[in-house]
């Protein structure tokens, strides 16, 4: 359901949901990670989302969606959206201003809304990236912050399950998201047993803790032959609740990875009740992203040894980090 096309290196790269080649079948979304941002439109039956995500032409990338089945498309709110008969797409852009708490609050009951509305009420990904996440907002908090309290509020109110996220920053102003949601019943979060889960974090790290699991883990979707995939939130230098090596890059890369190691160990997919194998997980789609970008040929280097950059695309995006003492953040998919 999964691939990212690059541009620099004429590459397509699959993690396909449907775990076979999905040409020819439908696109549910083409999220363009480039040197714009706008809102959402529906352009030939499938979301199109630009994001403000890389300095020159020749880093842009696209993520692609695919559709098992034939796609429904539609707009709810501010919201943006496509779906099959398993999953749904949906996608949003919120405008910089004073704030955001009450913006994500709104945005975030509307995904509630909609999802439960059109029947797919189990999220089992999402992504925001903040423009300027780690400055202050008119009220001095710092955006990122901000912006949790919102989307903390939404999940308590709806009373949701947290799924696999990453939160990081753009190059350009506003919140840019997109998150995916199945049926119910479908989706499967999973905590890491070294890190506390994000939503437990003490309110140092702002008044409202971050609402997302450590990866979650999407189940196999009937007779269709579409295969598992386990999906890894951005993942960084974090033991318990506290940033580890602060500005050390390569000794946080080395953290960050180890984290996902510890995640996708035969011990945790087993105290979850994931019938995965771990020595059979392959990676796909990641996406690293590092705050300064003279860093990004060590945590290439370190990223490629790790995921096997033969078998695996893995993107690197210069922008900034929710919490500013982190400099890498990493996530990525297996099946
Ligand atoms: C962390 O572990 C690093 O707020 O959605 C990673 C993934 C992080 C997702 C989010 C934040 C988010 O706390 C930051």
């Amino acid at each position: 359901m999964f691939h990212i096309s690059d541009r620099m290196t004429d590459t397509t790269v699959a993690s396909l949901l449907e775990g076979r080649d999905a040409a020819g079948a439908g696109v549910l979304a083409n999220v363009r990670f480039g040197t714009y941002g706008a809102g959402p439109t529906l352009a030939g039956g499938a979301v199109e989302l630009p994001i403000h995500m890389t300095h020159g032409r020749q880093h842009e990338f696209t993520e692609t969606w695919s559709a098992a089945q034939a796609v429904t498309t539609g707009r709810y709110e501010e919201l943006v959206y496509a779906h099959d008969d398993e999953r749904l797409f949906c996608a949003g852009y919120i405008p910089a201003s004073g704030g955001y708490a009450r913006d994500a609050e709104r945005a975030y009951s509307h995904i509630f809304e909609l999802t439960d509305q059109l029947g797919f009420p189990d999220l089992f990904r999402m992504w925001n990236y903040l423009g300027s996440i780690n400055d202050p907002n008119e009220s001095g908090m710092e955006t990122y912050r901000d912006f949790c309290v919102g989307r903390a509020e939404a999940f308590a109110f709806h009373g949701k399950d947290m799924p696999a996220a990453t939160g990081a920053g753009s190059l350009g102003d506003g919140l840019s998201f997109y998150l995916l949601s199945g049926r119910m019943g479908s989706a499967t979060h999973i905590e890491n047993p070294h890190q506390v889960p994000a939503y437990r974090y003490p309110v140092r790290y702002g008044p409202k803790a971050p609402s997302f699991a450590r990866a979650t883990y999407l189940a196999q979707a009937g007779g269709n032959g579409e295969s598992q995939r386990l999906f890894i939130s951005g993942t960084a230098s974090i033991i318990g609740h506290e940033t580890q090596h602060v500005g050390d890059v390569e000794a946080q890369c080395y953290v960050a990875l180890s984290n996902i190691d510890q995640l996708i160990s035969a011990a945790n997919l087993e105290r979850h009740d994931v019938r995965i194998k771990r020595d059979d997980l392959r990676f796909d789609a990641v996406k690293v992203y590092v705050r300064r970008s003279t860093d990004i040929p060590l945590v290439a280097s370190r990223c490629a040894r790790y995921f096997d950059d033969r078998e695996t695309s893995i993107a690197y995006l210069n922008v900034d980090i929710c919490r500013s003492d982190l400099l890498v953040e990493i996530e990525a998919i297996a099946s």
